[in-house]
């Protein structure tokens, strides 16, 4: 089953990329500059035995959310907020914007905060083209456990020579009512000598 769902879940991540291609990589968000909607970033839900439904994230409002916050953000006032209104069933993925690539060793970072979530969180790092195309998918570069208090994901790696963007995905197998996840501070930079 758990092969199975993975399966569906590379399906689906395949199936968003296209609508990726057009937007521009960033190579950092604080969500500070955020007002209203935000943009570049989408969710990809595949409820068991159902089509992947793909949105944008202002798109989304059952049964999930995806929003700026202005409380307890790690940095200034605002950071992303993912939260569940009802107990979500199958894979979830909250879909990062296209990352610029600036050299072949790179260090992604960010900061998460979890409520109501028991379980691991898997982060896959994809490897993509200037097209959006991919070339090279790393699931579950990492593992983000649950923590009610800001800690730091690192992901560092080395991409090939044609990637131009990395496509990142925060993936869960099942969410249930009131989870939330913030997300705050995302850099991606060459590694130090490199
Ligand atoms: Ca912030």
């Amino acid at each position: 089953m758990q092969t199975l769902r993975l399966l569906l879940l590379v399906g689906m991540l395949s199936w968003g990329s296209g609508r990726l291609a057009a937007q521009t990589p960033i190579e950092e968000e604080d969500f500070e500059n955020v007002k209203g909607q935000l943009v570049g970033w989408s969710a990809t839900w595949q409820p068991p035995g159902e089509s992947a439904v793909y949105r944008p994230a202002a798109k989304w409002d059952s049964p999930f959310v995806i929003v700026t916050e202005a409380d307890g953000a790690h940095s200034g006032s605002q950071a992303l907020k993912w939260e569940f209104s009802g107990e979500i069933q199958g894979m979830v993925s909250l879909n990062f914007p296209p990352l610029q690539v600036n050299a072949t060793e790179l260090e992604l970072r960010f900061f998460v905060k979890t409520k109501g979530i028991d379980k691991v969180g898997r982060l896959a790092v994809d490897e993509a083209d200037a097209s959006g195309k991919r070339l090279k998918s790393n699931w579950a570069a990492v593992q983000v456990q649950p923590s009610d208090t800001w800690t730091e994901v690192v992901w560092r790696g080395k991409v090939g020579g044609d990637t131009s963007r990395l496509r990142v995905f925060l993936a869960y197998d099942g969410l249930p009512a009131g989870a939330t996840v913030w997300i705050d501070d995302i850099t991606i930079k060459p590694v130090p000598g490199n």
